[in-house]
């Protein structure tokens, strides 16, 4: 019988995975905020993931942190700020040696779960698939892509990857995980924080070339000296390529703002200036541009951290 994959948090890739390993036929359980959300959850019969203009809906088992059963397999699927003290939620059901993967963008909230939890296993993900809410319990799978797997700790791979295998979720177990995770989080600094001060789509970054070249020279020199040099390696050239393929987005940073939400700065842009800080290495136009993102989401009425 297979471990149950409990996924916490139901919005976009949360839904995603679970909808994908329950049309596996796996075991799959979905926790959810409240009673209040479990009772609309209820009404809605299942999670429904639109797929190339198809729906299908998956009567994925809900319930809430207070539902009783020991939990060996948690899927975090909530945003940077949510991760601790969701996963904290649920600490009096984790299994001491159980098994948690952590789909959060950024760094800093994975290092903050795995403290939080010393005897768990903390394999941390970054993905390059794209979804988005259409409604409540309703997710559009909106970008194919890959999901990288790690464990800086142990290089093992999980035996449960099978799981995923048999689940159509495109992976890869990545022994260099914190590297892969350094770079997207340099991507993100050096694309998104524009893309909302210049309230732009990617594409428009090609008219701000030199700005962009300044904070990837920057981002550079932070990834080595915080002992990430291959994550270092042709920064520019690589941020120059995602702008020009994907020209015609708006960047993740930029529909939070758009939409009203939260960003997730403290784990991108808040995270990179506090390494600088700590190496005491001086990045005078990645630390403007953190203090332009904060004015402009305090002038918006939008948390800034
Ligand atoms: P989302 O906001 O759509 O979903 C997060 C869900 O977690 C929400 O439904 C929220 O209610 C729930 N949640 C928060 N706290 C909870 C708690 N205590 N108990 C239960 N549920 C709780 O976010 P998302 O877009 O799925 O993003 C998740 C992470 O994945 C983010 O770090 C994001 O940057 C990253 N990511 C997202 C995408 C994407 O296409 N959506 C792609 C790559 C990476
Ligand atoms: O990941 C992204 C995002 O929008 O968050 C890209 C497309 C790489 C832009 O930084």
């Amino acid at each position: 019988m297979s471990t149950t994959w409990h996924v916490l948090g139901a919005g976009s890739l949360g839904t995603l995975w679970a909808a994908r390993l329950a049309r596996a036929g796996l075991p799959v359980r979905l926790i959810l905020r409240d009673h209040g959300r479990l009772a609309s959850y209820q009404t809605a019969n299942g999670l429904t993931l639109v797929e190339q203009g198809l729906a299908h809906t998956y009567p994925v088992v809900g319930e809430t942190s207070d539902s009783p059963g020991q939990i060996h397999r948690l899927l975090v699927a909530c945003k940077a700020y949510d991760a601790q003290e969701a996963v904290a939620q649920l600490e009096h059901r984790l299994v001491p040696d159980a098994e948690l993967i952590l789909l959060q963008n950024g760094l800093g909230s994975q290092d903050a779960v795995a403290a939080q939890l010393p005897q768990a296993r903390c394999i941390f993900a970054s993905s390059t698939e794209g979804a988005f809410r259409e409604s409540d319990w309703r997710v559009v799978f909106a970008g194919h892509g890959y999901t990288w797997l790690g464990d800086a700790r142990h290089p093992t791979p999980p035996l449960w990857l099978d799981d995923l295998q048999a689940a159509g979720i495109p992976h890869e177990w990545s022994t260099d995980i914190l590297t892969r995770l350094w770079r997207k989080l340099a991507l993100n600094c050096a694309i998104n924080p524009l893309t909302v001060l210049y309230q732009c789509r990617n594409g428009e970054l090609q008219d701000h070339q030199c700005e962009v070249a300044t904070l990837c020279a920057e981002l550079a020199d932070l990834l080595e000296c915080c002992g990430q040099p291959a994550a270092a390696e042709d920064l520019q050239s690589e941020v120059e390529r995602v702008i020009q393929a994907t020209a015609a987005n708006y960047s993740s940073m930029y529909q939070d703002v758009a939409g009203a939400r939260r960003t997730e700065i403290s784990y991108l842009l808040g995270y990179a200036c506090q390494a600088a800080a700590r190496h005491q290495l001086s990045l005078p136009h990645l630390q403007q541009l953190q203090a332009r993102l904060v004015r402009q989401l305090s002038a918006r009425g939008l948390p800034s951290d």
